[in-house]
């Protein structure tokens, strides 16, 4: 049996019930083959595939809160410390009720790789609750944030461990974070990234996620003759990767006809209105039902994924983004999206496309790129606001939007180069995966048994 397989088989039976991870590891580990073949008695030997898949710690923890009514709430904290190869453990932590060990396992595994792929001395990290801020006052959100990094602040630190944003965390809960942390160790350090401006943040690391992804879509269309100008675009999410990704490719000339949340989706024939995407998500916290009300020519979908009713993948396009969460675009969907002629699909969120969906995409001669280098200008920037706070000073929005833009272009071209090394030319999900690996894996290897 080969190592790789050995490997999967040992993920699965050691990790029951946590599909996603499964799927994670099964993605990249199908990939890696040509990678390993050419080391593989000695990898074999050092159980690098083992060490590899897991996590060098898995931090639980209570968190208890009070509710605005006066009961007390318990929610599941986690931080996955996947791999500290190549930097202090980097990552998200994600606030959503649908966040379990296996999740968090599964996007700290694809953040090893990701981080790799940045160039930035960063390892790979995540974390997060089941809490749930939608509904929730601001009171109740501070309450269990401050809760979170009461456990949390222990485990972390700017040399060892730097959390960041992901669903359901944003600069009020980066906030609180940082407060609840200063406040417990008395240290103002770079310990989180996605800072408010005012208290150590970088300019552009709000969009830069959803930036890079536009910039590493017009770097892989440039490189196969085409251009994101005039194309339309859909995309899904209303959150901070798709809110960003619609604003640069609409000023790129890309004509984004839709966006959705999880309880239905906006079709504007006239281009979505960033403004008024904005109004109503980042500021009113509000559902899409009144991005319709604002602007009558668009049309809401009711949807909930599985409910039998059309999802934004029915829309004709040129390209498509999921920007919304893992598993999202499944093989149905990507049958509709090749029988409407897009040819393009490149992925905002992590994992959003099922392997099932993927082979099918890439089966029929689609371009397609993987979240882990796509979706890698978020965690780029995170390392460029970590490289401010250690400087203690701040660049401006153009110096870090600059680097970020040289950064998704590098990422395209040694993720395109290393699948044309690998005899995989214009495969970027295998061209990602063994770039990425290669590195943690030199890394590891250098740095004997740990
Ligand atoms: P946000 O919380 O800002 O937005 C998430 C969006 O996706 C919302 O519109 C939300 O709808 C929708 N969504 C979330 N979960 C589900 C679900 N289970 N079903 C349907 N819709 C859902 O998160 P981000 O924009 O930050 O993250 C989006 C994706 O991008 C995630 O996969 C994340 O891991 C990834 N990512 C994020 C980075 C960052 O810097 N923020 C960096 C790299 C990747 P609703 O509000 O209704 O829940
Ligand atoms: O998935 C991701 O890369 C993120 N949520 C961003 C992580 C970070 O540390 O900025």
């Amino acid at each position: 049996m080969a190592y790789v397989d050995e490997v999967y088989d040992r993920v699965v039976a050691q990790n029951p019930a946590q599909p996603e991870f499964h799927q994670a590891v099964k993605e990249v580990l199908g990939t890696l083959r040509p990678a390993i073949e050419e080391k593989e008695d000695e990898y074999r030997k050092e159980a690098l595939l083992e060490r590899l898949t897991t996590p060098e710690r898995v931090i639980l923890f209570r968190v208890p809160w009070v509710d605005d009514k006066g009961q007390v709430q318990v929610n599941n904290g986690y931080r996955v410390q996947f791999n500290s190869a190549i930097g202090p453990y980097k990552g998200g932590l994600r606030f959503h009720p649908s966040v379990t060990l296996g999740t968090l396992k599964f996007l700290g595994f694809e953040q090893t790789f990701k981080n790799s792929l940045t160039g930035l001395p960063m390892g790979g990290g995540k974390g997060g609750s089941d809490f749930d801020p939608k509904g929730k006052s601001d009171r109740e959100v501070m309450a269990f944030c401050q809760s979170f990094m009461d456990e949390l602040y222990r485990h972390i630190g700017a040399d060892e461990d730097v959390p960041a944003g992901d669903i359901g965390v944003g600069g009020r809960e980066i906030g609180y974070l940082f407060g609840e942390y200063k406040r417990l160790t008395g240290r103002y350090e770079g310990v989180l990234t996605g800072k408010g401006l005012s208290y150590g943040g970088s300019l552009a690391r709000t969009q830069a996620t959803g930036y890079g992804l536009i910039y590493f879509l017009d770097a892989m269309l440039k490189e196969n003759g085409r251009s994101i100008e005039g194309q339309t675009i859909v995309i899904s999410g209303a959150g901070n990767v798709a809110t960003y990704a619609i604003e640069k490719a609409e000023q790129l000339g890309g004509k984004v006809v839709t966006c959705s949340d999880s309880t239905g989706w906006i079709y504007d024939p006239d281009g979505i209105d960033v403004p008024t995407l904005k109004l109503v998500k980042e500021q009113h916290r509000a559902r899409l039902t009144e991005y319709h009300e604002l602007r009558p020519n668009s049309v809401y979908h009711a949807h909930r994924k599985g409910d039998g009713t059309p999802g934004v993948w029915t829309t004709k396009c040129d390209i498509a983004c999921p920007c919304a969460t893992q598993n999202e675009l499944e093989l149905d969907d990507a049958k509709a999206l090749v029988e409407n002629g897009c040819y393009c699909v490149a992925e905002g969120a992590n994992m959003p496309t099922t392997l099932e969906a993927t082979q099918y995409i890439q089966g029929h001669g689609l371009l397609f790129s993987p979240g882990k280098a796509s979706n890698a200008g978020g965690v780029a920037t995170s390392g460029l606001e970590m490289s401010q706070n250690s400087e203690r000073l701040s660049w401006t929005f153009d110096e870090v939007d600059q680097k970020l833009h040289g950064i998704m272009n590098n990422i395209f071209r040694n993720v395109a180069d290393t699948a044309k090394k690998y005899g995989r030319e214009g495969d970027y999900v295998t061209g990602a995966n063994i770039a990425g690996f290669v590195k943690v894996a030199d890394a590891m290897q250098a740095q004997g048994i740990v």
